[in-house]
């Protein structure tokens, strides 16, 4: 396929309520849309994940839109591609700026499925044609919210519900989250708010059976984690620590962790998704699909990821209902009973709703190649 245009878009959207971690606050979502057009007119679609400051990681959005045009985009000039896995070794000359790579990926993918006709999660290699689905809920003003919001989410049918936590925002929730929900599969995500020396501190939350422990120390860190992981029976999950399938091969050597967390845009797109997955499936490690805070497209790719076999454990891509008013694909994605029934339309498996794109779009720009 020749790629005739790359159109980026810069949106904002309003977040139904604001997301709270132990890096901060967000109240409002901003990113790049990509639009990938063929020369027979056909769009694929890809979402940058990157936030307008670099708290999670040190992308942003400004820093993914110059890679994307001053350095993306001119690889891709007068390239036949014949297969999504090709854009990946297009760009790896590039050193990291993984979500810049994986926006363009991602709209390769599902521009690639639309030619051949097949959803998205079928050229991926995807089974499962349901996925089981968890909640991420944030850091709140007082315990009482938020065993209140988990309620409500436990009451949906949510399959796990994980919770933020923070040095001063850990123990005592967790245990009065078990008092009130004895049953409920829990997990925590600390996004690198600890040290190694918080080991006394996190040996604590080993009596209230979480499923495991999301990202506990830095965001580079593969070393002290294996540390903490031997001292701890809470399993620990990568997130912040794991760019590629190379990061996640030496974190299992080394007993960093006992599960993983693949994020399309963190790891550089769907090929290396892909990778991660199966090799996480040769060593028996369960993986599961992050989220952050997509729109619609976004949103779409992780369904489509989460089909492949070995996504065993529920993932962070709630409802769209969760996060937005008006979600910026049709039909919205919707969750009955912690479950999302995979959509078998062509590529990503919804419509564009280009009437709220343009609402929601701050600034556009068309590339041509
Ligand atoms: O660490 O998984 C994370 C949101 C923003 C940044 C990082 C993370 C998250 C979430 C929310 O946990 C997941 C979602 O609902 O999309
Ligand atoms: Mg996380």
């Amino acid at each position: 396929m020749k790629l005739k245009e790359i159109v980026l878009r810069h949106l904002q959207m309003e977040m139904k309520f604001p997301f709270t971690t132990s890096f901060g606050t967000m109240k409002n979502k901003e990113f790049i849309l990509v639009e990938v057009k063929d020369e027979e007119g056909l769009s694929g679609w890809g979402e940058s994940v990157a936030f307008p400051s670099p708290f999670y990681s040190e992308e942003t959005l400004q820093t993914n839109w110059h890679m994307i045009e001053d350095f993306l985009i001119p690889l891709l000039k007068d390239k036949d591609i014949s297969h999504p896995d090709e854009i990946t070794s297009l760009f790896e000359p590039i050193k990291k700026n993984n979500m810049a790579k994986a926006a363009i990926e991602g709209a390769v993918w599902d521009l690639y499925a639309k030619r051949k006709g097949i959803p998205l999660y079928q050229a991926l290699g995807g089974e499962n044609t349901t996925i089981d689905v968890g909640i991420s809920i944030g850091i709140q003003e007082t315990v009482d919210d938020l065993l209140h919001i988990i309620k409500t989410h436990v009451d949906e049918g949510y399959k796990r519900i994980k919770v933020k936590i923070k040095p001063g925002w850990d123990v005592d929730v967790i245990r009065e989250i078990r008092c009130s929900f004895p049953d409920i599969l829990l997990m925590a995500d600390a996004n690198s708010a600890y040290r190694l020396e918080d080991l006394p501190e996190l040996k604590k939350l080993d009596e209230f059976q979480l499923m495991m422990i999301e990202q506990p120390l830095a965001s580079d860190d593969i070393v002290d984690h294996a540390v903490l992981q031997r001292e701890l029976q809470t399993p620990l999950c990568l997130d912040e620590s794991i760019h590629s399938y190379e990061d996640a091969r030496k974190a299992l050597q080394l007993g960093s962790c006992k599960i993983i967390n693949i994020k399309i845009g963190r790891v550089g797109g769907l090929t290396e998704s892909k990778k991660i997955h199966d090799l996480c499936k040769e060593n028996s490690i369960p993986v599961w699909c992050g989220g952050m805070l997509e729109a619609g497209v976004g949103r779409a790719h992780n369904i489509a990821l989460t089909t492949l076999s070995h996504f065993t454990m529920p993932g962070d891509t709630a409802a769209s209902s969760r996060y937005w008013e008006r979600d910026i694909i049709q039909p919205e994605v919707t969750v009955q009973g912690g479950v999302i029934q995979v959509r078998d339309q062509a590529g990503i498996g919804y419509d564009m709703d280009l009437e709220a794109v343009k609402k929601f779009t701050l600034k556009e720009k068309v590339h041509s190649l």
